[in-house]
């Protein structure tokens, strides 16, 4: 039951706020590293990492006074203006992933967006595709983000539900099925945007060599691939992106979430010349895109996670995590599947009450889904922390299974 306290907070919650999230009642006031504390000080271990929003872990040190020092200096300019700091960000970027520029948005959604403009301007400009015929091919069950044009290729009902019109342009084909998208690319096929790893679908790994495939599909094509990293990438997947699992190099990918360190929104899309080259000014932008604020912080963000070894973190803690999950004796437990510390626990039963079960032991996850729980915890987690979160997850699957 939650407290007073936290229950005169949930009661403004529900009767002010829209109601288009159904989250755990837990009540956070305060975060560090791994863990979380809710307004009655009950400590918890943090298995979700905002979606993988703070890879660094909450309040990380580093990105605070990175981000401090910007706060005194400026923070926000317009694009009107140049600022000293979002230049060291695209140097940086280009630097640690080695594509040619980049362009800063604020969520994900945006620069999917963004993907998706440059995407489409590219097929004319350059590939030539007679004017409003481009298509971008999209995998099913795919998620990158609620826009409009973005739901247009959801293949998800609730996320259409009662929103269209929608974007046409856009052609689904089934995820990991390599004929699939070879059947579906025409002359008028811009691009296919893909996730390297499916999220929300419940941590999809494709068949191996399906990426491979599709990048070779769309070079012999002139088609571009975009890969959506905005969850998958840096550092989640034991990689600095997906993609690398299968040694490839996409014409553009999209990034997010861990950019901004979990301190503020910053995402951005990194392409080659060829690709981002096709925006002249006033074609396209943003008022917050690229503020002085989201450079410092998502240098320091980057800075931590390469000086921190995260990604090696992620890959080696979880191997570990797997491998103990996949111990767990239990007839519900169907899967454990992911890559690095980004974990689908999948049940042959609902996930929900397994998660409210953990949240009263100390862990907080969240299950998509409906039968699949997702372990993502900040890649600052140690192994004890894991052995820590392994004990209480064994005793809540053992004990749900005598109900
Ligand atoms: C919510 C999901 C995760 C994403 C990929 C783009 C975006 C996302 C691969 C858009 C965002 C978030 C959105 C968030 C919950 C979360 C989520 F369950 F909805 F699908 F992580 F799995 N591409 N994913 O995962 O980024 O505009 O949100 O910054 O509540 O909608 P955004």
């Amino acid at each position: 039951m939650p407290s007073s306290r936290s229950a005169k907070l949930i009661a403004l919650e529900e009767a002010y706020g829209a109601h288009n999230y159904h989250p755990l009642d837990v009540v956070v006031r305060k975060a560090k590293g791994a863990w979380v504390w809710d307004v009655d000080g009950r400590k918890y271990l943090d298995c979700l990492a905002a979606y993988s929003a703070v890879n660094q872990g909450h309040c990380h040190p580093k990105i605070m006074k990175a981000m401090q020092a910007q706060l005194k200096n400026v923070t926000l300019t317009s694009r009107a203006f140049r600022n000293d700091q979002l230049p060291l960000l695209y140097k940086k970027l280009h630097d640690l992933t080695g594509f040619d520029m980049s362009l800063p948005m604020n969520s994900g959604a945006e620069a999917v967006e963004t993907a998706v403009k440059a995407a489409r301007k590219w097929g004319y400009k350059v590939k030539g595709i007679p004017d409003g015929q481009a298509e971008i091919i999209c995998a099913a069950d795919n998620f990158h983000g609620r826009t409009t044009t973005i739901v247009s290729f959801s293949t998800d009902a609730q996320y259409r539900d009662g929103f269209g019109p929608f974007t046409p342009g856009f052609r689904i084909v089934k995820y990991g099925d390599i004929d699939a998208l070879r059947n579906s690319i025409t002359p008028n096929t811009a691009a296919f945007l893909v996730e390297p790893i499916q999220g929300e679908a419940g941590i999809i790994v494709p068949p191996e060599g399906y990426l491979r495939e599709a990048a070779r599909l769309c070079k012999e094509n002139n088609v571009l691939l975009i890969v959506d990293e905005i969850q998958s990438g840096l550092g989640r997947s034991g990689k600095l992106f997906a993609y690398q699992l299968e040694g490839i190099t996409p014409d553009a990918v999209i990034i997010g979430k861990a950019l901004g360190g979990g301190y503020y929104p910053i995402s951005a899309v990194l392409a080659r010349k060829d690709v981002l080259g096709v925006f002249h000014p006033g074609d396209h932008g943003s008022t917050f895109g690229g503020n002085p604020l989201a450079a410092a912080t998502a240098l320091a963000a980057l800075d931590v996670l390469v000086k921190e070894k995260l990604i090696d973190k992620s890959r080696n803690l979880g191997d570990y995590f797997i491998k103990r999950l996949r111990a767990i004796k239990s007839p519900h437990v169907k899967e454990v599947r992911g890559k690095g510390l980004w974990i689908g626990f999948v049940l042959d039963t609902k996930a929900r009450p397994y998660c409210e079960a953990l949240m009263k032991e100390g862990i907080l996850c969240k299950e998509t889904h409906e039968n699949v729980i997702r372990f993502a915890p900040p890649l600052v987690i140690t192994k004890k922390e894991i052995d820590w979160a392994m004990t209480r997850i064994e005793k809540v699957v053992q004990r749900l299974d005598m109900q």
